[in-house]
């Protein structure tokens, strides 16, 4: 057999196994994997690890905040820091906002993506207006086209959807077999905390904290899985932040519900503390949920290592902190007025590799099933993308484990001028990326041309292990609850 590209000498892992074995590529894809292959062209991987491409499966790139800016990065920029960061692929949103219909959402996508990513891309479509075109029409025509996953809100004034908008977008997810992602936190807890702060003056970026307490967040997750167990579809519980929304997710898993938690490294990294920085500084560390504590991040461990989370993703949502970004409403404006969120593509992965697997937390093959494997499989990817196997995509990230590096925000390849994880010392990077066989990183710098990534369609959602179950009022077997079953 002939390959246009061999990785030679590498150790290979994937979610389950950790071998020694070149990768022989031909055409984009996995051909052969063994040792002693030959090819023109070879990577030396001796001494490194050969990974599947990381799989950024949350993140805002183009796309206005629901306070109306747009973030800080592009499908360029947003791409090229994902590759850095050991990604060969990425789902960001399409955000449908109120009056606009779903098609034009994804048009408008499409435009931002197609001539700038350097990586493949997907998008999971934002649902804020599910009118009744929106239920019928427009979500099986963006299924159709490979957008299987919505995701929705429960709160923010312009986005979130009440409990019977929610049962219907679950409604038709479960029809056509889309994912629902839900970002979970209870609007009213928030609107009224806000009131009491600003009443009491209490408007510095440090007051975000305590205006999203966790008890907001652990009743929206309570009520999202309710809703989701009820019509028996999946459902991802987007950025969990709290040992209280942890623990429901792990429950419900526990029963068997089609449910799946993410979390994301700031709420392993960082706590509120972060906003009590001088200045407006605290501004930076500004993202919902909030950074919460210490003993927080202890059980948020505990929980991505004995699985309560599927998913480990960025929630990259860059906004500078300049007049363009975080400042936008002014250099001393009220924390309601500074938009959520903060960067983190090209870190995701590293920060990950070094405080999880360096320091013994979590094992080579845990990180590899949080990098890519599990979001390939949740978001309808597998096996095409995360996983190193014949067949597969060659979507592959060879890291040098021994590699040192302080984080500095000029490393980022991002379009923001700062990082939050500024000045953290870590060991292990990724060194080359490649994406369909292609080198995109290579030697510190970029060999992808812009616009070289592509459109994913996504197929259905592996369920497996995920049984579910029709509650008592639903199940015909008891006339929809109208008579007892014998
Ligand atoms: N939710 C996100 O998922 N990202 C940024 C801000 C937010 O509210
Ligand atoms: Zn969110
Ligand atoms: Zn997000």
């Amino acid at each position: 057999m002939t390959y246009d590209l061999v990785i030679k000498g590498g150790t290979v892992a994937t979610a389950s196994d950790t071998f020694r074995s070149d990768v022989g590529i031909r055409d984009g894809k996995i051909v052969a994997l063994g040792l002693g292959l030959e090819a023109p062209d070879v990577i030396d991987a001796t001494g490194k690890l050969v990974l599947p491409g990381g799989i950024e499966a949350h993140c805002h790139i183009a796309q206005e905040s629901s306070s109306g800016g747009m973030s800080s990065d592009d499908y360029w920029t947003g791409s090229v820091s994902a590759a850095f960061g050991g990604n060969s692929s990425f789902v960001p949103f399409a955000a449908q906002h109120r009056g606009m219909g779903v098609t034009e959402t994804l048009e408008i996508y499409d435009g931002r993506a197609a001539p700038n990513s350097v990586i493949d891309y997907g998008y999971h479509l934002i649902i804020s207006d599910p009118t009744e075109t929106v239920l019928k029409d427009e979500l099986p025509a963006a299924f159709a086209r490979g957008v299987t996953s919505f995701k929705v809100f429960m709160t923010y004034e312009k986005t979130r959807i009440d409990d019977r908008q929610f049962l219907d977008i679950l409604t038709v997810a479960k029809t056509h077999g889309a994912v629902t992602m839900v970002h979970a936190e209870n609007h009213g807890m928030i609107q009224w905390m806000v009131e009491r702060l600003e009443a009491g003056g209490h408007t510095e970026p440090r007051y975000h904290a305590p205006s999203h307490p966790a008890i907001a967040e652990a009743e929206a997750i309570y009520r999202a899985t309710s809703l989701a167990r009820l019509v028996d579809t999946p459902l991802v519980i987007v950025h969990v932040s709290t040992p209280e929304g942890a623990r429901i997710v792990r429950d419900a898993r526990a029963e068997g519900a089609k449910v799946f938690g993410e979390s994301c490294p700031q709420y392993f990294f960082l706590t509120r503390d972060d906003l009590d920085r001088p200045g407006m500084e605290g501004a930076k560390y500004m993202c919902s949920p909030p950074l919460r504590d210490t003993a927080t991040q202890e059980v948020l461990w505990k929980h991505l290592q004995t699985g309560t989370f599927t998913l480990w993703s960025s929630d990259h949502a860059p906004y500078r902190y300049d007049e363009t970004g975080k400042l936008a409403n002014g250099p001393e404006a009220p924390f309601k007025s500074i938009a959520n969120g903060m960067p983190g593509i090209a870190l995701r992965l590293p920060l990950l590799f070094s405080e999880g697997v360096g320091k013994g937390r979590i094992t080579l093959n845990d990180f590899v099933a949080l990098s890519a494997t599990n979001a390939a499989k949740l978001y309808g990817m597998h096996p095409t993308k995360g996983t190193i196997c014949v067949g597969a995509d060659a979507d592959i990230a060879i890291w040098d484990p021994d590699l040192k590096k302080t984080v500095t925000v000029a490393d980022q390849h991002d379009n923001m001028n700062y990082t939050p994880f500024e000045g953290m010392e870590l060991t292990g990077f990724p060194v080359t990326v490649l994406n369909r066989g292609r080198r995109i990183v290579e030697g510190g710098e970029l060999k992808a041309e812009r616009g070289s990534g592509r459109f994913m369609a996504r197929n259905t959602a592996d369920m497996t292990g995920r049984p579910g179950a029709t509650v008592p009022e639903l199940d015909p077997a008891t006339n929809f609850g109208a008579r007892i079953a014998p």
